[in-house]
């Protein structure tokens, strides 16, 4: 480890209880994960300085009750100077920023340690007396669902758990949590994991790995090294997918607790140390004794099936949430409990409108290609609303993949010529209409109304853009929303609140 990282006369800060007073801190960024970062320091006695391009207005406000102080300003020089200036002890980022930023360059180039926010959380993670263990998952898709799952297993067993990370919750507003919990569920972004040195988690999961975040880790080969940390020092379960080479690689390049076993999730017939499928029924033949000449049984594809959780990839995401809950021992039974009562979040392969043979499939949650891979292949014939912001990677291989289920394509999308060039080359026989209005309020009323014309009966109209949303919508959420209400629109009226299963 570098000093850069661990920081000279920093090591004793490992604890709640350790004394930080009078330590300077540089807190970079003033959303959600700043603010927790900033109030845990002030609460810890450190005097905080936050720097931010922009800042919330309430949170500036809360900041300044609280008695730390912010510099606020896009301009790097500014930014650097106030580095300089306050010359902290450390750093503290918060994961939108680019590790190339200008203010994180100044602050390694004069050996002031750069801290993430979850390395923060751990160092402090004794407040409340026995820390809780932590479940950590990463992936390219399916984290927050699998994120949601472990904590609804772990909960229906009767264990005081908790999701936060990536999810919503900063994980230092869970550890500074009077309720105090046995276990912390979560999720962590390639951006989070980029700064990660210290976790040593009772389990953790890379649920797959495609191309995503490009431009922020600036190569596939950063992207899949950031994803790796997830498995450094493991202490019980390191698992991975079976159907992803790449994860299991990255388990073996680990570096974990002696006796941290690997365990395998996959859709086939499971092997000792693996969870998977015999005959429709989803079974764990890893945390059993007689794991050579026996399974336990969890749930079926049947039942899966009635809580909406069918979808090839969902299903693996339930597979790698019993991995996790049952390394903590979550009995079958339960698991099997938890998983009727699920359901998936909505922009998850929801079921917005069925009308005419047609359905209207809003999986906006489909922010990069493998995940909208995943949702073309769980539909036969597909009109295909796509596009947005690529964030660097190329569809190309997508498109030629699933071209035969492609009835036809909208294109959505501030930038819709790369998505056009890629159709031109890769399916060139697919009907394309790109979608020329560029007022959030009138994209995907314009988009249902040429799938509407596109499709036939027995297809699924499905929004699954394969690219982030912020060049025309706030977030993937505003942008499912828009399309289920255009849909609404377009068939005729329906309840706002309509409450539809998911898909699958
Ligand atoms: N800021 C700047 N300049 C920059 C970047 C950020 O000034 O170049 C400042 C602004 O003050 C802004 C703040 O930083 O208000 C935002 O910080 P941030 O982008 O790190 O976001 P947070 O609000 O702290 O939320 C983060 C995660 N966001 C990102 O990683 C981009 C949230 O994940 C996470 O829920 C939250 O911490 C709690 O852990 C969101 C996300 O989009 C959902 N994640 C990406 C994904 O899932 O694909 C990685």
């Amino acid at each position: 480890m570098t000093d850069a990282i661990t920081g000279k006369g920093l090591d004793g800060l490992t604890s709640w209880h350790a004394d930080w007073r009078g330590r300077k801190a540089l807190v970079l960024g003033l959303g959600v994960t700043g603010f927790a970062a900033a109030d845990t320091l002030i609460e810890l006695g450190v005097s905080v300085l936050v720097v931010a391009d922009r800042a919330p207005a309430d949170k500036a406000e809360l900041l300044d009750v609280l008695g730390g102080r912010l510099v606020e300003g896009g301009d790097p020089a500014a930014q650097t100077r106030a580095l300089a200036e306050f010359a902290p002890d450390f750093v503290v980022v918060s994961p939108g920023y680019h590790p190339d930023h200008p203010l994180l360059a100044a602050a390694a180039q004069s050996g002031i340690p750069i801290w993430g926010d979850i390395d923060l959380a751990w160092r402090v993670r004794d407040k409340t007396g026995t820390p809780a263990e932590w479940v950590t998952i990463t992936g390219t898709n399916g984290k927050t669902t699998t994120t949601r799952l472990v904590t609804a297993m772990l909960q229906a067993d009767g264990r005081r758990a908790m999701a936060c990370g990536n999810i919503g919750t900063p994980v230092l507003d869970a550890v500074r949590d009077p309720t105090g919990f046995d276990v912390l569920v979560v999720e962590l972004s390639s951006y989070q994991l980029h700064w990660m040195e210290l976790v040593s988690p009772w389990a953790s999961a890379c649920l797959n790995i495609a191309d995503d975040h490009l431009d922020w880790h600036g190569s596939a080969a950063a992207y899949r090294t950031a994803k790796g940390r997830v498995y450094e020092r493991t202490k019980v379960a390191c698992v991975y997918n079976l159907d992803d080479p790449v994860t299991e690689e990255l388990v073996r390049e680990a570096d974990v607790v002696e006796g941290a076993r690997a365990i395998g999730f996959g859709l086939g017939v499971p092997g000792p140390s693996d969870l998977g499928i015999v005959d429709g029924i989803l079974c764990d033949r890893a945390f059993l004794e007689e794991r050579r000449t026996s399974a336990l049984e969890l749930t079926t594809v049947e039942e899966l099936h009635a809580a909406g959780l069918s979808a090839p990839h969902v299903v693996a995401n339930v597979l790698a949430a019993a991995a996790l809950a049952r390394s903590l021992d979550v009995p079958p039974a339960v698991i099997r409990d938890a998983l009727r009562s699920f359901r998936l979040d909505p922009h998850r392969i929801e079921v917005v409108a069925e009308a005419d043979g047609v359905r209207w499939v809003d999986d906006s949650k489909a922010t990069n290609p493998h995940a909208a891979d995943a949702s073309l292949g769980a539909f036969p014939s597909v009109v295909w609303i796509v596009g947005g912001l690529l964030k660097g990677v190329d569809i190309g291989g997508l498109i030629e993949r699933r071209v035969d289920r492609l009835r036809a394509a909208i294109v959505i999308g501030a930038d819709r010529a790369p998505v056009l060039d890629a159709f031109a080359r890769h399916a060139p026989g697919v009907p394309v209409h790109p979608v020329e209005e560029r007022k959030t309020e009138e994209v995907m009323t314009v988009a249902a109304r040429l799938a509407a014309a596109a499709a036939h009966p027995g297809d699924v109209v499905l929004l699954a853009p394969a690219a982030a949303s912020m060049d025309q919508f706030d977030d993937y959420a505003h942008r499912g929303r828009s399309f289920a209400a255009a849909v609404r629109d377009l068939l005729g009226g329906g309840d706002d609140d309509e409450d539809h299963p998911p898909a699958g």
